[in-house]
């Protein structure tokens, strides 16, 4: 790899890998096939430091920076994809969110058992009716009282059923539409949360991906994250470092899938040769190697502009953009290499394919990576 790391970076870099190789990998095709949340292997992490990557250590967190945490989460995307987005989704969207909006009361109360593994943070801000458009929304929130009272639904939700807390998207005022949005704390249990249809997924079937309806939902009036209006903003901000998350989780797939090849050209014959002997499928070798460290680039050059403290929103999904398209091409030629064995469930080319396949649509589509990238090129379309 070019990208020059630091000593702790490294350092980091060989710890995830050794824990993804020795303890995720090596269950990760039961746990995908028998849908089994990685509930004990994401204790470990937390042991381990990966649920707080980037949070202070007064708040219990291991406070290394987004670069770290991009070679982390590759090396757990490697062992299991699904552990991987709930890694994700936790740390650069839930831990994130606390710790830039969240009030000191509220890091101190929910940040250490979030960075120990035992309460997984959830995000829902998509809805039936609203996904690459959150601002349209229809979840409100209502204060009654010393609480708040949320109605809504919303929809495929990442670890909504085995989160230990959800952040939640409401309407305090329709009248101001992305503005009127704010952003609330409802902790797993809460009466009125109820969870709902658990998706049956194509891929990443270790992660629940459920539906969540508010049926007066009651929670303090402390419980709202950040200011009144601000749900918006803290999305938005939030997914920017997200999609970083997502493209290290595309290199790490892709990267598995790369090695397996390889491996698997050096071993199996044909025509009395090894089939890295032949041409056609070591220029695929080639071909998926630069776009693998493409994509690796991409990723840690949108993280080193977040660790600067610089914008880093249209490097992010330049990043995602093309690790998640590239992680699609690259399952797919890991597939042709393997020929009919690659399309068993067998070896596990099978299930790379599937669940690289969401990359390109979860935390916002390759369509809203474009248009944030061309916004930020051309400024805003005036076709609305
Ligand atoms: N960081 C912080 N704020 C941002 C932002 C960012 N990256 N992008 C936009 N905003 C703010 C803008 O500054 C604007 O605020 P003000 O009106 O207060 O100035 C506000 O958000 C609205 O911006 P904009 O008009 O550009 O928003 P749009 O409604 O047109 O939507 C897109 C912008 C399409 C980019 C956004 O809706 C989006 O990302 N959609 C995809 C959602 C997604 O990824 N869903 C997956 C959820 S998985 S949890």
């Amino acid at each position: 790899m070019a990208f020059c790391l630091t000593e702790e970076q490294a350092m980091i870099q060989t710890m995830a890998r050794d824990f993804a190789r020795e303890v995720v990998l090596p269950g990760a095709a039961q746990r995908d096939r028998d849908k089994i949340f990685p509930r004990d292997i994401l204790s470990q992490m937390g042991e381990l430091g990966f649920m707080g990557m980037m949070v202070p250590e007064t708040y219990g967190g291991a406070a290394v920076d987004m670069v770290s945490y991009v070679l982390a989460l590759t090396e757990i995307a490697y062992g299991c994809a699904s552990t991987a987005v709930v890694m994700s989704v936790h740390n650069s969207i839930c831990c994130e969110a606390f710790l830039h909006f969240g009030a000191e009361e509220q890091k101190q109360q929910w940040l250490p058992a979030m960075c120990s593994g035992q309460c997984i943070g959830a995000f829902a801000l998509t809805e039936p009716h609203a996904g690459s458009d959150p601002a349209s929304q229809r979840t409100i929130a209502v204060a009654d009282g010393d609480e708040w009272v949320l109605n809504g639904s919303k929809q495929f939700i990442t670890t909504g059923k085995n989160a230990g807390l959800v952040i939640v998207t409401a309407l305090t005022d329709r009248s101001k539409r992305h503005r009127g949005i704010s952003a609330f704390i409802v902790p797993q249990g809460t009466p009125g949360m109820v969870v709902g249809k658990e998706e049956d997924k194509l891929g990443l079937r270790a992660s629940d991906t459920v539906q969540l309806a508010f049926e007066d939902c009651r929670i303090p009036l402390d419980n709202m994250l950040g200011k009144p209006g601000e749900g918006f903003k803290i999305a938005m901000t939030c997914l920017d470092s997200g999609r970083i998350g997502i493209a290290a989780q595309s290199i790490g797939v892709a990267q598995a899938c790369l090695d397996e090849s390889i491996a698997y050209m050096h071993e199996r014959e044909a025509f009395g040769h090894p089939l890295s002997d032949f041409q056609g499928l070591r220029w695929k070798v080639a071909d998926m190697a630069v776009e693998i460290e493409a994509a690796r680039l991409l990723a840690l050059s949108a993280a080193s502009l977040k660790d600067l403290g610089k914008r880093y929103g249209q490097e992010a999904s330049m990043a995602k953009l093309y690790a998640s398209e590239m992680v699609n091409r690259v399952t797919g030629q890991a597939i042709q290499i393997h020929g009919g064995y690659g399309y068993c469930a067998e070896y596990p080319m099978e299930r790379h394919y599937r669940d690289a396949r969401v990359f390109t649509i979860y935390e916002g589509t390759s369509e809203i990576q474009r248009l944030v990238i061309s916004n930020n090129i051309l400024g805003p379309s005036m076709m609305r």
